[in-house]
């Protein structure tokens, strides 16, 4: 009998059938977000990264160019179970020689080898306006500006944004997920803290006022604070929330977005009793929204049992959003991906039908006993057993990554 094998029977005994969560996990469509790659730079500016978020760390080898930045993301692919999508960012924009266009003209030629790469893998393409790291977003305000200029600048991107979400869907034949995040905010108290609002969400109303449902899933994504804008965030959770419930578009819920003993894995089933659909930021704060590399960690199984356990899989979009500079991107992208199905496979694999049970019958004790035995099921064979057949490295996959970074990497100065 194989390790598999005797896994399998363990799981049976539990009433679980392993080679179900194998063949349903197979299924999850997760999205990869591009950022990682080069510290959410993106190719259509010089500047820094501004609009409260920050990468720390200098380790080398950070994807410079279009072509960089995709061998690098292949390489991530290669080592990472599963169904994939590639999260686009729109100053991840791939211009001709010479070419430079502003973002609010860019348009889906512009992302044409984006659709190329996606495609070569049979994946989907998600997409996000990019509201920062630009001069018009200096003032620390975008869409809920008071400069009128300001705001229609912003408005344009977003309306371009949504043509490019539409060319990705019918491009791709799968939905996009567009994600709307802005910064805005205020370093200190405000004086009005709702005008702001009023505006963004008119802003926001325009950016959604046309496009096609079937194609496009727009997000809002709230956020508490960011650096520098630490008194005052505009799109705020009671404000996203409202949004998304009043407009009928997706709430976007960022797991380092809230106060820290908040946790997104109980907001999970409390949306789901009322939208359709949500989206999810799958990230690691770290006593901020530091954005560090997703673990295998208590948080990230109850986010990913929120979603087995209440029949969400196809009413929960999973994103990845975190970026670490200090240690090497492509194993930084790799470990937080393969944590997110490692997570999914362990939801899959807990006893969800009798725990539920026991906790309706108010059998608590047995309840927390079950709870704590399935913890040490043999759940590593299973996910070996799952590499396998989807044919990714298991324990070695770091000396690939290792070999590239001295091949590759290192020639990046
Ligand atoms: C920022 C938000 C946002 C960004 C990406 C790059 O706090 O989480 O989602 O991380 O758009
Ligand atoms: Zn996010």
């Amino acid at each position: 009998m194989t390790n598999y094998e005797s896994a399998k029977s363990v799981f049976a005994k539990y009433g679980i059938d392993t080679e179900k969560a194998i063949e349903t996990l197979a299924d999850i469509p997760v999205s990869l977000h591009c950022w990682q790659g080069d510290d959410v730079n993106g190719f259509d500016h010089e500047g820094p990264l501004t609009g409260g978020i920050q990468t720390t760390g200098h380790y080398l080898g950070k994807a410079r160019n279009p072509e960089e930045l995709m061998a690098d993301l292949e390489k991530v692919i290669s080592l990472v179970p599963g169904k994939k999508k590639i999260n686009v960012h729109a100053c991840y924009a791939i211009f001709e020689k010479g070419e430079h266009v502003d973002r609010d003209k860019i348009e889906p030629r512009h992302f044409k080898k984006w659709v190329d790469f996606a495609k070569k893998y049979g994946m989907g393409l998600d997409f996000n306006p990019t509201f920062f790291s630009h001069p018009m977003a200096k003032s620390g305000l975008t869409l809920s500006s008071p400069n009128k200029k300001v705001r229609d600048f912003w408005i344009a991107h977003g309306k371009a944004c949504i043509k490019i979400s539409e060319y990705f869907a019918r491009e791709t034949g799968i939905p996009c997920v567009m994600n709307i995040w802005t910064g805005d905010g205020l370093k200190d108290i405000p004086a009005d803290r709702m005008t702001p609002r009023l505006r963004y969400k008119e802003s926001i109303d325009e950016i959604l006022s046309d496009y096609d449902k079937n194609l496009v899933k727009p997000c809002v994504e709230s956020k508490v604070f960011g650096i520098g804008v630490e008194s005052y965030t505009v799109g705020s959770a009671e404000f996203a929330l409202s949004y998304a419930a009043q407009k009928g578009c997706l709430p976007l819920m960022d797991n380092g977005h809230y106060h820290p003993t908040e946790v997104v894995s109980d907001k999970i089933p409390a949306l789901l009793c009322f939208f359709p659909e949500i989206a999810l930021h799958v990230t690691r704060p770290v006593r901020w929204d530091s954005d560090h590399v997703v673990l295998f960690d208590d948080e990230t199984k109850e986010i990913a049992k929120e979603i087995v356990r209440n029949d969400a899989i196809n009413r929960v979009y999973i994103a990845l959003d975190y970026f670490d500079a200090s240690i090497n991107r492509i194993a930084a992208w790799t470990v937080g991906a393969r944590n997110m199905q490692k997570a999914l496979l362990f939801a899959l694999l807990q006893p969800n039908t009798k725990l539920k049970a026991l906790q309706e019958s108010g059998n608590y004790t047995e309840l927390l006993v079950l709870q704590e035995e399935a913890k040490t099921l043999p759940f590593g064979e299973v996910w070996n057993e799952y590499l396998k057949r989807q044919n990714i490295p298991a324990d070695n996959w770091f000396d690939i990554v290792k070999e590239y970074e001295n091949t590759v990497l290192v020639n990046r100065k």
